[in-house]
């Protein structure tokens, strides 16, 4: 039986979930939070996938329709055993978030070890063969997006460390994508809403007119655990530390069954979304940690529903 959705801009793609377990052609104990990319008009997404060791590495699905994903039959990115990466990522890689700047995809990523969680860039440009560049930050940090181009001449990101015990998303810039400074805090949970007790990007953020659109994750904690919604900001397209204005409301949150129980309920986490050339805008997330689903919006309706927020 199917409940009210009405509540949230996004609408579900009617076959959710787009990918499960059973889809996996290897084995693993469960596939979520997936980043999108589109190239000569076929979707690719890169999965992250939980072995069943317990740490997470990436695989890669395909589909003609941005709906009907196959995955390919062999993981494409392991944590890495031998080289610098190595103790950084021995508890696994996760939520992979995909940029495509200059002429190539570029990959950021958790890497998780003994010492806690840091961000992660890494390069590709087939999907298949990825050039990890530098681990970008200390421990303590995660929930990166690049910006798909320079701002005044600087590469810039979006992330999420935590200070004081609370997590803001934060902006800072670099010449090389390696070395990073210029640090500002965007915007911090608000007591009293959905996006309380933490938040961090989740999509790379889109050029539109209004400016830079991030659609973030924000949570909520309850007496049974947190619920993770997205959410949407809009920031200055020259100064994308300023921001121009903050959904009120979020725009997906969890509902439907695949989102409610898992191996983690209450959670839609996305990492990516393809904006069509209609303006359609399919957002690509986890369920409940178990599951990859789609839900689409027009841009100009998640455009409208963040200008009805608070402005800064
Ligand atoms: C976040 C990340 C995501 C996960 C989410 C819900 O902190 O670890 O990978 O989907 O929690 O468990």
């Amino acid at each position: 039986m199917s409940i009210a959705l009405e509540s949230d801009v996004f609408r579900r793609w009617k076959n959710n979930p787009i990918i499960e377990i059973q889809d996996i052609p290897f084995h693993a104990n469960s596939v979520f939070n997936g980043t999108p990319v589109k190239i000569d008009g076929e979707y690719l997404l890169l999965l992250r996938v939980e072995g069943q060791q317990g740490y997470s590495f990436f695989a890669l699905a395909r589909s003609s329709d941005g709906y009907n994903f196959k995955v390919e039959p062999e993981p494409v990115m392991h944590p890495n055993r031998d080289n610098d990466f190595a103790k950084y990522e021995n508890h696994g890689i996760e939520d992979p978030r995909a940029t495509f700047i200059d002429g190539a995809y570029y990959i950021v990523y958790t890497a998780v070890s003994d010492f806690g969680h840091r961000i992660a860039l890494a390069k590709t440009d087939d999907f298949h063969h990825f050039e990890r560049i530098s681990l970008i930050s200390a421990p303590g940090n995660k929930d990166c997006v690049l910006f798909p181009e320079k701002i005044g001449g600087l590469y810039a990101r979006l992330d999420r460390p935590i200070g004081k015990g609370v997590g803001s998303i934060w902006i800072s810039y670099s010449k090389n994508l390696k070395s990073w400074g210029r640090s500002q805090v965007v915007i911090s949970p608000r007591e009293g809403y959905w996006d309380s007790f933490r938040i961090g990007a989740s999509v790379p953020p889109i050029r539109t007119e209004e400016g830079w659109l991030e659609i973030y994750h924000g949570t909520e904690m309850t007496p049974s655990g947190p619920i993770y919604r997205t959410g949407t900001v809009l920031l200055d397209l020259e100064d994308p530390s300023k921001v121009i204005v903050r959904c009120e409301v979020p725009t997906l949150s969890p509902r439907e069954h695949y989102e409610r129980i898992g191996d983690v309920g209450n959670v839609v986490f996305a990492c990516g979304a393809i904006v069509e050339n209609d303006g359609e805008v399919k957002l690509y997330y986890g369920g409940a940690d178990t599951c990859v689903c789609v839900a689409t919006a027009p841009l100009k309706d998640i455009l409208d529903t963040t200008l009805a927020g608070k402005s800064a």
